[in-house]
């Protein structure tokens, strides 16, 4: 039933809080070094450190949300900066010709680091479909 299925999201949802603080969080409460580019109240933004262009940096919360399918109605606003923020960052980064964002979502999204971030990916020509 839809009851069982919410259940089954809910407890999904917090085996994968219980892996807090991931290495996100930890750079995010400066915790672990990274190569911070710019932060402020809500989120922080490094270089990822298996980058897939010659630009590529991660834009995270500091809210330990686990993925993109763990959101609610209440993180609009949220969202909505992460957004914003990737925009301008791209801007300082000179990616002028264009860029990509991609979010990884659970296992068939290829997700490895459950804290919810953006990548932001430019400094070359993207291709599609991604692999
Ligand atoms: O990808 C997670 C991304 O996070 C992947 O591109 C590597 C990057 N990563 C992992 N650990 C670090 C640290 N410590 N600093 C910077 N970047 C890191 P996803 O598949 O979207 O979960």
């Amino acid at each position: 039933s839809s009851c069982q299925d919410d259940e089954v999201s809910k407890a999904q949802t917090a085996q994968k809080l219980n892996q807090q603080p991931t290495i996100f969080s930890k750079i995010v409460d400066k915790k672990i070094p990274a190569d911070i580019i710019f932060e402020d109240n809500q989120c922080v933004v490094f270089r990822d450190v298996n980058p897939q262009g010659p630009v590529h940096f991660l834009v995270v919360p500091r809210k330990p949300i686990p993925g993109l399918s763990d959101v609610q109605d209440g993180d609009e606003l949220l969202l909505g900066h992460l957004l914003i923020v990737a925009k301008k960052m791209a801007e300082k980064e000179k990616l002028l010709d264009g860029y990509r964002l991609v979010i990884n979502n659970g296992r068939h999204g290829a997700q490895s680091v459950h804290h919810l971030h953006i990548h932001v990916i430019g400094g070359r020509q993207m291709n599609w479909p991604p692999g």
